[in-house]
Order: C-alpha cells, then sequence, then structure tokens
C-alpha cells in the first residue's frame, strides 16, 4: 500500500500551468507592482496588502531576498541600529544587543521570516522575471511595467529574442537595490537624472534613505538602495535597519498616493479599500 495518493504526472503539469496563468491573468492588472524581492521591496509588499491592496513583486532571480538573505560578507549575520529592531521584533526574528543601540541577527533567519510574512499577507511573486520597461501614457504617468523571462538576458541574441509582456498597475515601486533599474527607464528617456550612489557612512546614510524614500515620479516610488542610487546617497553596508523602515515607509506613502488618484486612467481601476 502506497503512502501518496496516485497521481498521473500530466496532472502534476496541468495543476502548476493552471495555477500559475490563473494568477498571471489576475495580476496583469495589480494596485501596486513592486520590482525587486530584497528586504525592501519584500516589507514594503507585506504592509501594501495587509491594507488590502492587490500587489505583484517582481524578481530578476529565481530566490527571493536580494542581499538579506547573507548580510555581511558570507557571515550569515547582520546588524540594524536602534528603532528597527522592533520590525525584527514584529516579524518574530531574535537578534541580539552587540553594543548600545546596535543589534545583530541571522540573515537566514530573518529573511525567511520576511518572505513567510509577505506570503501570508497576500503578495504574489514572479520570479525569474526582470524588468525591461516601464508603461507610460500620455498622462506622463507610470502605468505599470513591461517584464520578461530573465534568462534571456544571458542568451546569445539570436536565440533571445523574446518579446516581453506588459503588466498594468496603478503604482510601481522601484525596489531594484543598488541600480535603481526602474528609474534608470526614466533616465534613459530624459525624464529624471540619477545622483549615482555615494561611498559608505553607515551614520549618514541611514536616516538619509528613509528621508528620501517616496514619490520620484507621477506613479513610481522608489525604496530601499534605490534610494541612494537617485539621491547620491551615502551606502551602509550590512546594516539593514534601514532597508526596513525606508520599505514600510514606501508602503505608506503608496497607500495615501492612491487615496488621491485623480488622474484619467484612474476611472476603469479598483477603488482602494475603504476610500
Ligand atoms: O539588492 P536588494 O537586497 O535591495 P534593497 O531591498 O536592500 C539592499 C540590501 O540588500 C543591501 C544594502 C543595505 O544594507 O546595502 O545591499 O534595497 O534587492 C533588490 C532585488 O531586486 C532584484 C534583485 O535580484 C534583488 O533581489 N532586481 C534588481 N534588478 C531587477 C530586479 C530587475 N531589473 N528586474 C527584477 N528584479
Amino acid at each position: 500500500m502506497a503512502l501518496f495518493h496516485p497521481v498521473k504526472e500530466s496532472e502534476v503539469t496541468r495543476a502548476i500551468v493552471s495555477a500559475f496563468s490563473k494568477q498571471l491573468q489576475e495580476y496583469a492588472e495589480s494596485d501596486v507592482i513592486i520590482v525587486g524581492g530584497g528586504p525592501s521591496g519584500l516589507i514594503a509588499g507585506r504592509d501594501l496588502a495587509d491594507n488590502g491592496l492587490k500587489v505583484a513583486v517582481i524578481e530578476r532571480n529565481n530566490y527571493l531576498g536580494g542581499g538579506f538573505w547573507i548580510g555581511g560578507y558570507f557571515m550569515n549575520k547582520f546588524t540594524v541600529r536602534e528603532p528597527a529592531q522592533e520590525v525584527l521584533h514584529e516579524l518574530g526574528v531574535p537578534f541580539e544587543e552587540a553594543v548600545e543601540g546596535l543589534f545583530v541577527a541571522d540573515a537566514p533567519h530573518a529573511c525567511a521570516r520576511l518572505i513567510a510574512a509577505a506570503c501570508d499577507a497576500g503578495v504574489k511573486f514572479f520570479s525569474l522575471t526582470m524588468l525591461e520597461d516601464v508603461i507610460l501614457h500620455e498622462s506622463d504617468r507610470l502605468a505599470g511595467v513591461v517584464v520578461n523571462w530573465s534568462p534571456i538576458s544571458h542568451l546569445p541574441r539570436e536565440i533571445a529574442a523574446l518579446d516581453p509582456i506588459p503588466l498594468e498597475s496603478r503604482i510601481v515601486i522601484d525596489a531594484t537595490g543598488h541600480d535603481a533599474q526602474v528609474v534608470k527607464k526614466l533616465e534613459q528617456r530624459g525624464l529624471i537624472r540619477l545622483k549615482g550612489e555615494g561611498a559608505l557612512w553607515i551614520d549618514k546614510s541611514e536616516d538619509a534613505i528613509v528621508e528620501h524614500t517616496g514619490e520620484v515620479y507621477p506613479g513610481l516610488v522608489v525604496t530601499g538602495m534605490a534610494v541612494g542610487a537617485v539621491y547620491g546617497l551615502p551606502r551602509m553596508g550590512p546594516t539593514f535597519g534601514a532597508m526596513l523602515l525606508s520599505g514600510k515607509k514606501a508602503a505608506e506613502v503608496t497607500v495615501k498616493l492612491l487615496k488621491q488618484v485623480t488622474y484619467p486612467e484612474a476611472k476603469h481601476l479598483r477603488t482602494l479599500p475603504g476610500v
């Protein structure tokens, strides 16, 4: 007597394809698309989904978490400064005080908890999916992203001619880290100018990243290290408090923006719950 229920191989394939197809059809239009599944994108997604919004995260890698899996160097440890340990506490991540106001924690544990929190809140993920471009309508407002299967960026050009697909959203969040890939698409069109990330200066950088987190172009919010690339702010290395607090601020800003929408495209989109 076998332990597992009998199944046909074709049923396994159909189950996966139909679940993916259902998700893609549903998320061809979202409230918020977050590009980048690192710490800032994940926490922004968690908070937005907790607000009842429909949120999709686009991640070019086959894993979520970005720089949060490993933390500093190869050591699987990272730090946060007060008051960001409160977010670790809320996520259920154990931490220790290394020196006054500086806390150290296990990166895989924190990353796993953050991913689980985003999933629990209802965020949906599209992995191995890279941002190729943005959707810009005449209203000069970002209306979504254009994505492609990320492995094609490593294929020879002759066999990499895959047309991408567009995904509409009311707000796009650039959480792509040090390269600010979404903002770069606007820079390529002369619509915005990136200052480029500054050198490491921990004390200065974390406050500055959180302070500058916000809308950089109509419909585009920037969070995490992408904020540094846009505003020329110093980097902070393996201390992650600003990533968590920037992601939370990006969610707050996004909720406020969605309550204010008056642009023409808004008429065919869902109304924010409670508005
Ligand atoms: O780099 P990442 O972790 O960005 P973050 O949330 O956090 C930065 C910290 O990890 C660390 C630091 C702070 O202490 O300095 O570096 O700002 O996560 C960015 C995610 O975006 C994905 C990338 O694979 C990573 O998982 N990403 C980048 N470009 C694209 C993308 C793209 N074009 N399309 C889709 N995903």
